[in-house]
């Protein structure tokens, strides 16, 4: 097995580029891929300060240092999200998955010298996702998807933070879009785009990582020495996604490239025509009375759950959006 560029020994294979790479050019790839997607979708300007959501595991991390690689000025934001299972799976344990996935960004972000903030759910806000997902009756992704997007916004806000990056992939974006048109959900598939602009109190949102898939981005975490969270999110079972991460899987085993065909040719040909308005940028919102988010209701969705979970307060509690999607 050869590298496609060099001719020297290749260490993988990426099928879909029907190509092999040695480490050095698999990790340029992955840059130009990254810059591609970033130039493309015009994500971020030069001089712009990225505020990047760093969750331990290997999507966050790589996006972290591909950034900085790539010349951005990039700072971390870990939510300690007080999920307790531990790394063996067991309930309770007393070092959990968010501790060990605290610690793994820790480690990194020290390691490198780059900037991160934290924020403590249980300490700052009084609950944790378990306790939000059994209070809600909902699955633990819907609570935790709603307190990431919201804390992320206020703490790029709040921070002078330009943009916000994610660390979607292209497997991620493929099984949303695909669930999405699986239910036709035109509402999400208006707002599935690798950007959210900036707007009514929202920084801007961007996912640099959709030209790079899960197995992508683990090998560039893998040859670039990044030591990341391997365990998957205990309360990830009852996310659909999962099930059409398989399904796409499948697809791609059989045909190479089905995923970016299927999610750029979405973005090329098809996304336009699900747009019609809604709560975009040109929709003028409210302020929450608690915490002064962007709202068109009186009180924000994450005071309600809040004061939901906390017992603090008695709003009732109305998650509309999925993880991954939306604002
Ligand atoms: S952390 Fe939270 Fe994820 Fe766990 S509960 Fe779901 S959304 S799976 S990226
Ligand atoms: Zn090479
Ligand atoms: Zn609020």
């Amino acid at each position: 097995m050869k590298c496609r560029v060099c001719r020297g020994s290749a260490v993988i294979d990426v099928p879909r580029h029907n190509a092999n790479f040695c480490a050095e050019h698999f990790l340029r790839l992955c840059r130009d891929q990254t810059r591609k997607a970033i130039e493309a979708f015009d994500m971020i300007a030069p001089g712009d300060r990225v505020l990047v959501a760093v969750s331990g595991g290997k999507d966050s991390l790589a996006l972290w240092q591909l950034l900085h690689e790539l010349g951005h000025t990039a700072d971390g934001l870990y939510i300690g999200l007080g999920i307790g299972a531990g790394p063996k799976g067991r309930p309770n344990d007393e070092v959990g998955y968010s501790d060990v996935s605290g610690e793994h960004v820790r480690r990194f972000a020290a390691s490198k010298g780059f900037r991160l903030l934290e924020i403590d759910v249980r300490e700052e806000h009084g609950f944790d996702i378990p306790t939000a997902a059994a209070t809600t009756r909902r699955v633990p992704c819907s609570s935790c998807g709603l307190t990431k997007r919201h804390l992320f916004d206020r703490a790029a806000i709040d921070g002078g933070y330009d943009v916000v990056a994610t660390g979607h992939n292209l497997d991620d974006e493929a099984a949303v879009l695909f669930g999405n048109a699986l239910q036709w959900n035109t509402d999400y598939l208006a707002r599935q785009a690798p950007v959210l602009p900036a707007g009514n109190g929202f920084p801007r949102k961007v996912k640099p990582l959709v030209r790079l898939t899960e197995r992508e981005t683990a090998a560039y975490c893998v040859l670039s020495g990044i030591d990341y969270q391997i365990e998957e999110c205990p309360l990830a079972a009852g996310n659909r996604h999962l099930g059409y991460k398989d399904l796409l899987d499948q697809a791609e085993r059989r045909s190479p490239g089905t995923k970016h065909t299927f999610y750029f040719g979405f973005l090329d040909r098809a996304a336009e025509r699900f747009q019609s308005g809604g709560e975009g940028p040109g929709v003028e919102l409210g302020r929450c009375g608690g915490c002064g988010a962007p709202t068109s209701e009186e009180t924000c969705a994450f005071c309600r759950l809040q004061a939901r979970v906390t017992g603090v307060g008695d709003v009732p509690v109305r998650i509309t959006s999925t993880p991954g999607v939306g604002r």
